[in-house]
């Protein structure tokens, strides 16, 4: 049975497409979670938003128990720069994660610079746009299917 990709996206990422579009693009979440799947084929996605700090949190323990994922793709949004909580949740989860920006956090203003995040993170994608979750969900296919039984061996060599 194929493990599913955990897809979660952080507070605000539900209003995508409809503010900010020289930023963030004009790409809704909806159109994304369709693109996910496309790139996921036959392997299933759990697409979920939250802007709750506690789902989070819970999801990707959901995520972590019984290793029920194949790997988690996040996008923390605004978390990615101030919750240690989701941090460590992250670093309870075996297998590999991937950080995601539709933005390049690092051209940005200060505040936005540093995630905390991407100390858990196997890789991290910014900058790309929508196309971004795309990349991420091929790439975390390939990091599984290189290591069906256990993706946890993958940490620190992914894509190597
Ligand atoms: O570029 C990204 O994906 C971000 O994670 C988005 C976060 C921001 O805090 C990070 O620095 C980079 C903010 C998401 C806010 O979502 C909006 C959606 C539509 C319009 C405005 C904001």
């Amino acid at each position: 049975m194929l493990k599913p990709i955990y897809v979660l996206n952080g507070p605000n990422l539900n209003r995508l497409g409809l503010r900010e579009p020289d930023i963030y693009g004009r790409t809704t979440l909806a159109e994304i979670e369709t693109l996910c799947r496309q790139a996921a084929g036959a392997r299933p996605v759990e697409f979920r938003q939250t802007n709750s700090e506690t789902q989070m949190i819970d999801w990707i323990h959901e995520a972590t128990d019984q290793d029920r994922a194949g790997g988690i793709v996040i996008n923390p949004a605004a978390y990615s720069f101030t919750s240690i909580a989701i941090l460590d949740a992250l670093k309870m989860f075996a297998g590999p994660i991937i950080e995601l920006h539709i933005s390049n956090i690092h051209r940005r203003e200060a505040i936005y610079q540093h995630s905390l995040m991407s100390r858990a993170a196997t890789a991290v994608i910014a900058g790309l746009g929508a196309r971004g979750y795309v990349a991420a969900v091929q790439a975390m296919i390939e990091i599984i299917e290189r290591d069906p039984t256990g993706a946890a061996a993958l940490q620190g060599e992914a894509l190597r």
